[in-house]
């Protein structure tokens, strides 16, 4: 592990020389933990890489879990009570430095201020290198595609569970209960508990992109579940559509079924390294476009997942981002129809040279369950 913690720090550092820079100031609590192994969760941490020189700086709930989650004496932990940026500042005076960067994208104007207000007086200008810890992460080192792997297959397992009650046993549930009937059987299974709020969507709810599970009893019909893990803090992300017995009202979701599952399909065959997002993305939105559906499919076909359950890079028409070997991205086409409801097939898959691996082995086959 402390290799893998070395080999971030070094790829912050080259990524820093890149845009000009040496030093960092970062806030984000997942920025933390990719690059130390130290994750508190609104810690209110500050990490930061000063002429090479590594401090972190905690406040007393998490001076224990840092001193063990950090296992080498390169990262000096720092004790702060009251102001951060005070004791971040009384750090700083030790170096000449002028220029210092912020993990731009997370900061908040009230840290914004701060900041600038310390460094300000230390002569010291602050700089905005955008997301460059994000950037780092888009790309999964071994550790992490071994996490991702395990949550995916634990994903799997809860799935194939909630198969088994059959229409019968899922008819028994409100959408909020079967919501943890999901979560339970994916702790079960050996996970650290859900990545997000698992999306229970039954009948007409389906419509619903992000569909608040509800108290309501789930219905014969359509059924889309979309939900996810954590294991050693990675993410998982899966979403299936099913249907509970057949009532009239299924013929027209089984035929959007089959066309959101061609899209899904054909982008899945075509993502591989050299790839752009917008590309992929487009792939996918013209198949829909082509059946009649474009205006049913609002949403950009997926998202990285990591650390977060929605980080870099985002698969949309917008991105510029070159697919890259070790990327791990969601292809997620939907078709979404008020009233009616909606289908959306959700995969997370690695981007290979080649190729990209599909990390579930759940079906994908339109399936009415007995
Ligand atoms: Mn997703």
């Amino acid at each position: 592990m402390e290799n893998s913690f070395n080999h971030r720090i070094n790829r912050l550092k080259a990524s820093l020389k890149n845009k000009n820079v040496e030093n960092i100031i970062i806030l984000k609590d997942e920025n933390i933990f990719y690059l130390t192994g130290f994750y508190g969760k609104d810690s209110d941490s500050i990490f930061l890489l000063m002429n090479g020189d590594m401090y972190l700086f905690v406040n007393f709930i998490f001076l224990e879990q840092a001193q063990k989650s950090i296992t080498t004496d390169k990262i000096n932990i720092i004790l702060y009570s009251g102001d951060k940026y005070e004791k971040l500042s009384e750090i700083l005076k030790n170096y000449n430095t002028k220029a210092i960067a912020a993990d731009g994208s997370s900061i908040t104007y009230a840290d914004f201020i701060k900041l600038e207000k310390f460094l300000n007086f230390q002569d010291k200008k602050l700089l905005n290198p955008g997301k460059l810890v994000e950037g780092l992460r888009v790309i999964k080192d071994d550790v992490e595609i071994f996490n991702i792997k395990k949550a995916c297959n634990i994903t799997d397992n809860a799935y194939s569970s909630i198969l088994n009650l059959k229409s019968s046993g899922i008819l028994k549930f409100s959408e909020i209960k079967l919501m943890h009937e999901v979560e339970k059987e994916l702790i079960r299974f050996g996970s650290d508990g859900r990545s997000f709020d698992a999306i229970i969507a039954s009948g007409k709810n389906s419509s619903l992109p992000h569909h608040i599970s509800s108290r309501e009893n789930i219905k014969s019909g359509v059924l889309l579940m979309d939900f996810g893990c954590k294991f050693e803090n990675y993410c998982s992300d899966i979403t299936r559509t099913v249907f509970l017995k057949n009532n009239k009202k299924t013929n027209e979701i089984k035929k959007i079924y089959d066309i959101v599952l061609q899209s899904q399909i054909k982008a899945i065959e075509a993502c591989r390294e050299g790839v752009s997002c917008s590309e992929l993305d487009g792939l996918a939105r013209e198949f829909i476009k082509s059946k009649g559906y474009g205006e049913n499919f609002g949403h950009s076909l997926g998202h990285g997942v990591g650390i977060e359950v929605h980080e870099e890079p985002m698969v949309s028409r917008k991105s510029k981002t070159i697919l890259k070997k070790n990327m791990a991205i969601t292809i997620e086409p939907g078709i979404y129809i008020k009233g009616i409801g909606g289908v959306r097939i959700e995969d997370l898959v690695l981007v290979k040279e080649n190729c990209c691996e599909v990390l579930y082995k759940s079906a994908k086959a339109c399936i009415t369950l007995d």
